[in-house]
Parts: structure tokens; C-alpha cells; sequence
């Protein structure tokens, strides 16, 4: 009883950040990728081909996004800054240039 009582005061307390980023949405981009303790958070992400993703950094190192196929690439990102990126239309995989083991992916359709 004690263990499921701390799940849903957990799920109570991720409630806020979710509504944040909706909030968030429907100013510009339409979406949002945080990167963070060296994660991009969604790490899968479906958008609309041609949305606009905003990648932020949050983290205390510079990082890229940059998707495999070529189809995006946010270049180097300063920790405290973003930047948008349109997707087409695919399954895209990506990494940071600087620390390869962050990966992400985006599909638009
Ligand atoms: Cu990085």
C-alpha cells in the first residue's frame, strides 16, 4: 500500500512539467526536446512532417543535435540556449556530435 500511495504522489508531481510544455506549444514550436544530464528528454518524439522541434539545452555542457540521415542538424547548442529545427518527412535517428551515446529519435509523418 505504502509503494503505490509514492507512485501516484510521483505521477501528481510530473503533472506540472507536462502542462508546461503544452502551454509552451502552442506559442511556437510545437514540440520541444530538453537535453540534460547528457539525455534528450523525449528521447522518441512523433510530430507532422514540416513541424518545427525546439531543442533546448538545459545541461551544462554544448551539444548538437544531429539527426543521421542529414535531415536536421541543430549544430553546436551553448548550454542556456535553443534552437529550432523543421523536420521532414521520416523516421530520423540522432546523436550529439560531442557525446555520441546521447540519442534520440523523431519520426514525422
Ligand atoms: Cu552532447
Amino acid at each position: 500500500m505504502k509503494i503505490s500511495r509514492r507512485s501516484a504522489i510521483a505521477l501528481t508531481a510530473a503533472a506540472p512539467v507536462a502542462l508546461a510544455n503544452s502551454v509552451r506549444a502552442a506559442g511556437h514550436a510545437a514540440h520541444e526536446v530538453v537535453i540534460a544530464g547528457f539525455a534528450f528528454s523525449p528521447a522518441s518524439l512523433d510530430v507532422s512532417a514540416g513541424q518545427a522541434v525546439r531543442f533546448v539545452n538545459n545541461d551544462s555542457a554544448p551539444h548538437t543535435a544531429t539527426a543521421a540521415d542529414g535531415a536536421f542538424d541543430t549544430g553546436a547548442l551553448q548550454p542556456g540556449t535553443s534552437i529550432e529545427v523543421e523536420i521532414p518527412a521520416g523516421e530520423h535517428s540522432y546523436t550529439c556530435r560531442f557525446h555520441p551515446r546521447m540519442k534520440g529519435a523523431i519520426r514525422a509523418s
